[in-house]
């Protein structure tokens, strides 16, 4: 245990454990939701011996990580290989004029840097390394679906749990749960801009320590933004940012085709907006700005109901508990 000017855990007000150090999230490996090693029956892999045994032998890896230790280097076979390239290519044509700025921009800087080809599906070291450089943020491998709290939490170290495994090659262009296409083709470019990794780690922040209810109001944020987010760009056209969407060729399409209904980003909206996980969205928020978004969640941070304030060392990379409540 290192010494910090902060209180101990023990007190009475902080009733909900939250990690305070990196190492901490240690603890979260074995706590996947349903999905993580066995599939449910309507998933496109659950009847291919095959694929669950792929997809088992890539969780157990995830399964053994602790903080410090290289990244799994997963050697993907012919057929993943064309998995990826199916999904890389229909991608990488549907992103113009449907991306948002920044994934435009930073993309191409992972084909120069970080191994992004059809042929090739990068290896989350790599990328890790990359982002670290960009905005501090790293990768760590996951099983399959942490709770949303555990998910949030390592926002705050600015940590992003990723999956290795890749969707069944039956349906490439829409999956209802991530695989290592969502995150690298989603979220790894995002979160190598300065202020989309600010607002993540702001929802993180927010996230230590509150009730099970504000997690769900926090994840339901994280799903309109991160996940399915709209912004707006300098010229006043919308764009996608959301991962879910920019890894998934289908509702890439559908989102901005003028079917679904696209509100403001709204601090009392959004939070409790209902949401299908297994379909596309019928409805989508859209954002002014990452510096937009990230102050509607400082502001709402504030209403949470939280004894106490947190602030992140990067020094340490530690979670400072400021009482001052
Ligand atoms: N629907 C996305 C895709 O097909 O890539 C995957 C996910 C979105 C949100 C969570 S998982
Ligand atoms: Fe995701």
């Amino acid at each position: 245990e290192s010494s910090q000017t902060v209180t101990d855990s023990s007190d009475e007000k902080h009733t909900v454990w939250f990690p305070r150090k990196k190492i901490d999230l240690d603890t979260f490996a074995e706590k996947v939701l349903e999905m993580g090693q066995d599939l449910p029956s309507d998933h496109p892999g659950a009847l291919d011996p095959e694929y669950r045994k792929r997809r088992y032998e890539i969780t157990q890896l995830a399964k053994q990580y602790k903080t410090g230790m290289k990244l799994p280097h997963i050697e993907y076979t012919q057929e993943e290989r064309d998995t990826w390239k199916t999904i890389y290519n229909s991608l990488k044509d549907a992103y113009k004029g449907r991306a948002c700025s920044e994934h435009l921009h930073i993309f191409p800087l992972m084909e120069k840097n970080c191994g992004y080809s059809p042929d090739n599906i990068p290896q989350i070291e790599d990328v890790s390394n990359f982002l670290k450089d960009c905005t501090g943020f790293t990768l760590r491998p996951v099983m399959g679906l942490l709770s949303s709290r555990d998910f949030l939490n390592a926002f705050a170290f600015r940590v992003f749990h990723s999956t290795q495994y890749i969707r069944h090659s039956s349906k490439p262009f829409y999956t209802p749960e991530p695989d290592v296409c969502h995150e690298l083709l989603g979220h790894a470019p995002l979160l190598a801009d300065p202020d989309f990794a600010e607002f993540c780690q702001e929802i993180g922040l927010a996230s230590l320590g509150v009730s099970d209810d504000d997690i769900k109001k926090l994840a339901t944020i994280f799903w309109f933004t991160v996940e399915f987010g709209l912004c707006k760009e300098k010229n006043g056209e919308i764009r996608v940012y959301g991962a879910g969407v920019l890894s998934s060729k289908g509702e890439l399409e559908y989102a901005l085709s003028g079917k679904p209904e696209l509100r403001p980003l709204s601090i009392t909206e959004t939070p409790v907006q209902e949401y299908p996980i297994t379909q596309y969205q019928p409805v989508y928020f859209v954002a002014e700005s990452f510096k937009s978004a990230t102050e509607m969640v400082r502001r709402f941070a504030a209403t949470l109901d939280r004894k106490f304030d947190v602030r992140y060392n990067p020094y340490t990379e530690t979670v400072e508990v400021l009482d001052n409540k």
